[in-house]
């Protein structure tokens, strides 16, 4: 029996290569050797305001830039968190389980609430609560992420083994794989701060869709320091930040990248590294365009996937009520 992978990715914002490089290739790269479900967190992204046309076409920008990816649907399913009502209704049931000091705890909140955590959603607070809803879901062994998400991930545990000790063997308690290289690709023009979605400055992150000129000007202009020479020394985080890209990009040793750039500047290793990104990307932008020509095929893919795994989450879901005494 092959492992079950579950993960998600918000349809907010641009899709960057810190996404990437820490979540998205290593679910393309793992498909084969797991069963694995992908979904498409509209219900997370509604934790801030979102306007409605944009998050719909958010979704389908997203699906369409996963399927380039390939991400392939013999090998895995790909869904729209709101298309299977049994992740609220699971999240209803794990928001009764889990302490609010628990939550209270989350770093992720406390960035993203800000000053003003009076005025956050509750959503926003119980994020925690429905991530762990959707991968509990579906009797989840491995949870790919990047490296923020680790926390999240721990707090499911917790929520897992509470929910087993006090109504008995319900949940499978899942683990998740860390990407050893880039699990935490920091910006390129801060490299004090991790590559963010959120983040506005022109020159933050490289996009999945960006041309090869404007990846060049962005990679250019990322932030460096006063030394000279090129090596994986994490007490210089722009450019460790650089060479961790190249090494993700190109799958080369640290030991043979810091050879090839012996002696040379950073202009060198700049121009290097946004031909690596520029290629890198190159194919997933023409298969993106394929897929974007046909919105109502991305649909259609996307539902039929959800109507193949809706019977598994139903499943767990009636196993769950059971042990509580509903339904
Ligand atoms: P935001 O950056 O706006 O907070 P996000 O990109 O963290 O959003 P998601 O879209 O849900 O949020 O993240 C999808 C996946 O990308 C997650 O597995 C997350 O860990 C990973 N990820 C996000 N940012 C980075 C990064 N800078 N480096 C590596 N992995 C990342
Ligand atoms: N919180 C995650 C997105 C997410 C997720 C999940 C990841 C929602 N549900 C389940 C893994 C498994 C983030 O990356 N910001």
């Amino acid at each position: 029996m092959k492992k079950r992978v579950f993960s998600g990715i918000q349809p907010t914002g641009n899709i960057h290569i810190g996404n990437y490089l820490g979540a998205i290739k290593q679910w393309v790269a793992s498909q084969t050797e797991y069963d694995n479900i992908f979904c498409i967190v509209d219900l997370h992204a509604i934790t801030v305001a979102q306007d409605p046309q944009q998050l719909r076409a958010g979704i389908r920008k997203l699906a369409g830039l996963l399927f380039a990816a390939g991400i392939n649907l013999n090998q895995s399913a790909l869904f729209v968190q709101s298309h299977i009502a049994a992740h609220s209704e699971l999240a209803w049931i794990l928001n009764c389980v889990t302490p609010m000091g628990w939550l209270e705890r989350m770093t992720q909140f406390k960035e993203k609430a800000g000053q003003d955590r009076e005025r956050a959603s509750v959503g926003l607070f119980d994020y925690p609560a429905l991530m762990a809803a959707d991968i509990l879901l579906y009797d989840t062994h491995l949870v790919p992420v990047g490296d923020d998400q680790k926390q999240h991930l721990e707090l499911t545990r917790d929520v897992a083994q509470r929910f087993n000790r006090q109504y008995g063997d319900t949940f499978v308690v899942p683990k998740p794989i860390i990407p050893k290289i880039a699990a935490r690709v920091m910006g390129l023009d801060d490299p004090a701060k991790k590559m963010s979605k959120s983040e506005a400055g022109k020159f933050h992150a490289v996009y999945l869709l960006d041309e090869p000129g404007v990846i060049l000007k962005k990679v250019k202009r990322a932030a460096t320091d006063s030394l000279r020479d090129i090596r994986f020394d994490e007490s210089r985080p722009g450019v460790f930040n650089l060479l961790s890209i190249y090494q993700a990009f190109t799958g080369e040793s640290q030991a043979a990248i810091e050879a090839k750039f012996a002696g040379k500047g950073y202009g060198d290793l700049k121009k290097e590294l946004a031909e690596v990104i520029i290629e890198g990307l190159r194919p997933i932008q023409e298969r993106y365009a394929q897929f974007a020509a046909d919105p109502a095929q991305l649909d259609a893919l996307l539902a039929q996937s959800a109507a193949k795994i809706r019977p598994l989450a139903a499943d767990v879901l009636q196993r769950v009520q059971t042990r509580l005494g509903l339904g």
